[in-house]
């Protein structure tokens, strides 16, 4: 087992990895930018150490410093949590080069799936069922106006190289395909520095559900049901729940073997998510893979009683896996809160927290950084905590975190939380009958 892990990373994943760490007996080492040295993962950790500035670009993701700070500490090997460096084959490589284990997939494996393209073409050769649409990246307008003519409108327009929203165009009619193409392709060469674009059907009121897996180092890879996502703004998770109220036992059991037939068919290593997008006949579709822990995986702990983190660690140690699938014991909701005024377009609301007083009790479980006196700074992600309410059913679990919600109090600056109470209310969601246009037609009081 390793002796010493840096975690390249901030805010409340470094606490969640710190946790794990301390319970496995193995030193952390916090990596911090100047606007967090006051953060609690540094305080937490066995070892700091200041890697810049507050820019992102300058601290997190900037690889000579953080493997720096790796070498003159001893660290044994890197946990990159989400976003920063976690999907980036690159940083992994060089991990590898300085034979320090990067705790996540090989830089094959994320290069294999960051490019969406070649991810569809593996699931297509893999049996996993795909969304219908172009096999190739597209050549030419004329080439795309001839599929979406053959597949019939609406269709989507999707960047390879992007993914989670970005770069995307949806086209309903034919008049407008030779403007939308320009676009996209436009739009994907400046974010991705890629311009290569493809085309699907674009599937109406869609459900975002995605399931977890895990593989070891030699071959074995298990799922560990699903996630309901589809409570999103702009692209942004608001709540995720397990189960979803839209699955249904048997569509758990062949969601989770296309799941386990897509991580197989790179070999997958370490934890992961497959995406799917689930339409209104129960259809279901591979999207995308996330090859790294994901914000929402405690939704996936809390349902099936197991440290998803410690697993991460232990598979990158070369630990195998028993290779048992998890079914839901209980059911989960997380609602993210941010430092976000959702009364004024979710505009970002940093400053200092000065008073806080967080839930607890019965069925609750919250994963932040914040304290009183703390200041959320500007550079990074607005999410400032996860409140995960647990119970034996959904409506007991919405009547938690309400509960929980209306307990919570963080004066200093603005919240999500008055959303999210106004959500748990709402007969829609209670029912369990929404899509990812849910959040467009939800209006706040
Ligand atoms: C789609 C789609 C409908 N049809 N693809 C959004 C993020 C990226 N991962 C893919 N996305 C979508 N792809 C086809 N063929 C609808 C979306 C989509 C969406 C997906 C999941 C959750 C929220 C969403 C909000 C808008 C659009």
């Amino acid at each position: 087992m390793f002796k010493k892990i840096l975690i390249a990373n901030r805010g409340e994943i470094a606490l969640r990895i710190i946790r794990t760490c301390r319970e496995m007996g193995i030193q952390t080492v916090a990596i911090y930018s100047t606007a967090d040295k006051d953060s609690l993962h540094v305080r937490f950790a066995d070892e700091a150490v200041c890697i810049g500035k507050a820019q992102s670009a300058d601290s997190y993701l900037n690889i000579p410093h953080i493997m720096a700070a790796a070498e003159i500490t001893n660290a044994d090997a890197i946990h990159p949590g989400y976003g920063f460096l976690a999907e980036n084959a690159g940083f992994a490589e060089i991990c590898a080069q300085y034979n320090i284990k990067f705790i996540g997939p090989t830089p094959d494996m994320i290069r294999s799936m960051g490019d969406k393209m070649t991810a569809k073409e593996t699931m297509i050769r893999a049996g996993v069922p795909v969304i219908p649409g172009s096999e190739n990246l597209l050549q030419s307008v004329a080439e795309a106006k001839q599929l979406a003519k053959d597949m019939g409108y609406p269709i989507i327009l999707k960047a390879t190289a992007g993914g989670g929203g970005k770069g995307m165009r949806v086209v309903w009619h034919e008049e407008e395909i030779e403007k939308a193409y320009d676009t996209a392709k436009a739009e994907a060469a400046a974010s991705f520095k890629n311009d290569g674009i493809y085309m699907e059907k674009f599937v109406e009121e869609p459900r975002h559900i995605e399931i977890q897996v895990a593989g070891d180092q030699y071959g074995t890879v298990c799922h560990m049901s699903e996630r309901d996502c589809s409570i999103q703004r702009r692209h942004q998770k608001l709540v995720e729940e397990s189960p979803s109220p839209f699955i249904t036992p048997e569509l758990r059991q062949k969601m989770g073997e296309a799941a386990i037939k897509a991580a197989s068919a790179i070999n997958y290593e370490s934890v992961g998510t497959i995406e799917f997008l689930v339409d209104k006949h129960r259809n279901f579709y591979f999207m995308e893979m996330n090859t790294r822990i994901q914000v929402e995986h405690g939704v996936t702990e809390e349902v099936i009683s197991f440290d998803l983190i410690k697993e991460q660690i232990k598979i990158a140690a070369g630990v195998p896996i028993s290779g048992k699938n998890y079914e839901p014991k209980m059911h989960a909701i997380e609602c993210r809160i941010n430092a976000e005024d959702p009364y004024n377009d979710f505009r970002p609301s940093p400053g200092t927290i000065t008073v806080l007083h967080t839930p607890g009790g019965h069925g609750i479980r919250v994963d932040s950084h914040i304290y009183a006196g703390y200041t959320i700074p500007p550079y990074y992600d607005s999410m400032i905590a996860k409140v995960i309410a647990i119970a034996q059913t959904r409506e007991e679990a919405i009547s938690t975190m309400e509960r929980a919600l209306s307990e919570y109090v963080i004066e200093g600056v603005k919240t999500t939380i008055p959303f999210h109470i106004q959500l748990m209310r709402n007969e829609q969601f209670r029912e369990g009958n929404f899509t990812t246009k849910f959040i467009e037609t939800f209006e706040l009081k």
